[in-house]
């Protein structure tokens, strides 16, 4: 047995059990040993898209997910979604042969692209250790949520396999707050009439420990967008912060006294460049990764600590305190401005014209139909608001939210990542069609898999964003004919429909019942007007 077998096996020991990837000669080996020792293993159509879906997959299912890509020109074809995924913080484990030669055409120097994206890099030089190392490389994407990108000298990958076992994995830490931080984070949430928290990606497993705190502080509750949903269904829940909330939930913000970051990087979007901040509002940022404590914005305290950990011991602190529970800022004006403050309750004119729909009432007409529960995938563009915010999403796990990159046509696969990473729930990609024809190659991959899901293109032949972006300027670059989506998706196995107008989306009922092949609805939007974050964002 070689090498190749013996890291391909080590993956499953490791706890790894789905791989993505596209397989060519450097990998051959790796990804069958993977696959004949119990992982599941899925073949994209391109290693930006299995990137991709390795990284929806992990966030969506919380495991380490890992691609396996051929040698050189395999891994470039998956840097953006790598470059994704690091950015993002998503355990990830890629399996990269490196070519040795310098003049193989498939050499380049790979680790320093690794580096350069941001990527955690660990190049695999000695047989004798190779299987405890992989194993190693594994642990520290688990344990510090590592995006890893693991170099294969080719030529190790030949070598025998020397037969030693990988070592168990080891379970990741929970650390514990600081007692000064905590009685300063006690003093700060005392002091405050207005709290507002926001549980980013890093909260989404603390919702308990969160909503009892909140309630004891009378805190108002808010997600980052990559948490959408954590806090539907609750009473004082505000639902996303930043660019896509409405706008009662922006002003109840930014008329907070105290805003609590609870893993949750407070990024430039998440608080509309700062304006969501309002002028002497105290900041405090709870994570688990010290370097994630102000990055990208001042704070007044930065609390290291596991969310649920800190939230829970906060409680205790305050209640051995005798603290009496707080209104707060859940006061009966606030309960009043929050009834029918959600985007899909506020007016609107419908912008519908005769052979296209407005995004709003497509969405809204799709979300009264599609049952629950559901994840959706949103790729970029100026559509994106729509499936974000007029969508319910009614838990943590209803979006997958891959825009830490900004990068258009990653939307596709990551609806393909979430549908696998989660058979029982009904899987939509919400796209652009800018991102459709980018990450096209995929709408195969869901068809050889048979998954059951549902694929709508926001279709306004242009990319909108660049259009509203640079109003009044030449559009020639960013204009395009009208593609037929239907048909191509027809071509590749799909169910397809053509929307212009709420009736033509009858047969989605009758597909709900059969689901026995995926479905794509090419909808042709109205997009005359940017959507309401792309003006705030751009400042239309
Ligand atoms: C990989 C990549 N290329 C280019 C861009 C710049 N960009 C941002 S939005 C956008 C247009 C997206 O068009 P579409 O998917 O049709 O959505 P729309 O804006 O029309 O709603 C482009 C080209 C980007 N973000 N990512």
């Amino acid at each position: 047995m070689t090498l190749a077998h013996a890291l391909g096996r080590t993956l499953v020991h490791s706890g790894i059990r789905h791989g993505f990837g596209v397989v060519g000669s450097g990998n051959f080996h790796l990804a069958r040993a993977f696959a004949d020792a119990g992982g599941t293993f899925t073949a994209a159509r391109h290693e930006g898209g299995a990137a991709t879906m390795a990284d929806a997959y992990a966030r969506t299912s919380g495991e380490v997910a890992m691609l396996s890509v051929h040698q050189g020109c395999g891994y470039t074809n998956a840097i953006t979604g790598i470059a994704e995924a690091a950015k993002s913080r998503t355990p990830m484990v890629v399996l990269a042969p490196a070519a040795t030669a310098l003049n193989s055409n498939f050499y380049i120097n790979q680790s320093a692209i690794a580096s350069a994206i941001g990527a955690a890099e660990r190049t695999l030089t000695d047989p004798v250790s190779a299987v405890e190392d992989l194993a190693g490389a594994v642990d520290t994407a688990r344990r510090e949520r590592q995006t890893v990108v693991v170099n294969l000298p080719v030529t190790l990958l030949a070598e025998t396999d020397p037969g030693h076992a990988p070592p168990a994995p080891t379970p990741a830490e929970r650390p514990a707050p600081a007692g000064e931080d905590l009685r300063r984070f006690r003093d700060t949430l005392r002091a405050s009439r207005r709290p507002v928290f926001i549980a980013g990606r890093g909260g989404r497993d603390a919702r308990g420990e969160l909503l009892d705190l909140a309630e004891t502080a009378g805190a108002l509750l808010a997600t980052s967008a990559v948490a959408t949903g954590l806090f539907s269904g609750e009473a004082w829940n505000l639902g996303i912060c930043g660019g896509f909330s409405s706008p009662v939930a922006a002003q109840l913000i930014a008329e907070a006294d105290l805003l609590v970051g609870w893993g949750c990087a407070l990024n430039m979007w998440t608080t509309r460049h700062g304006r969501l901040i309002g002028e002497g509002t105290q900041v405090v940022q709870v994570d688990d990764t010290p370097a994630a404590l102000g990055a990208h914005r001042t704070i007044d305290l930065g609390v290291h600590g596991d969310v649920a950990l800190t939230a829970a011991m906060l409680r205790d602190l305050l209640e051995r305190d005798g603290a009496q529970p707080s209104m707060g800022y859940r006061t009966r004006q606030v309960q009043q401005l929050l009834e029918g403050s959600s985007w899909p309750d506020q007016p609107f004119e419908d912008s519908s014209e005769a052979a296209r729909i407005d995004p709003r009432i497509l969405t809204m007409e799709l979300d009264a139909m599609l049952p629950q529960p559901r994840v959706v995938g949103i790729d970029s563009g100026n559509f994106m608001g729509y499936p974000a915010a007029y969508f319910h999403h009614v838990d943590e796990r209803s979006l997958c939210f891959t825009q830490a990159f900004q990068s258009i046509g990653l939307g596709l696969a990551t609806a393909i990542g979430a549908a696998i990473a989660e058979p029982q729930r009904l899987a939509i990609a919400a796209l652009g069609d800018g991102g459709a024809a980018m990450g096209l190659a995929e709408l195969e991959t869901i068809s050889r898999l048979e998954l059951p899901m549902i694929v709508v293109v926001y279709n306004d032949s242009a990319y909108s964003a660049e259009v509203h972006h640079f109003d009044g300027e030449n559009h020639d670059q960013v204009r395009f004919p009208d593609v037929d989506f239907a048909r191509v998706a027809t071509g590749l196995g799909f169910e397809a429909l053509t929307v212009t107008a709420p009736g033509d989306l009858a047969p989605v009922q009758e597909w709900l019942h059969r689901r026995d092949r995926p479905l794509l609805i090419d909808a042709k939007i109205t997009s005359r007007e940017p959507a309401w974050w792309l003006s705030e964002a751009f400042g239309h």
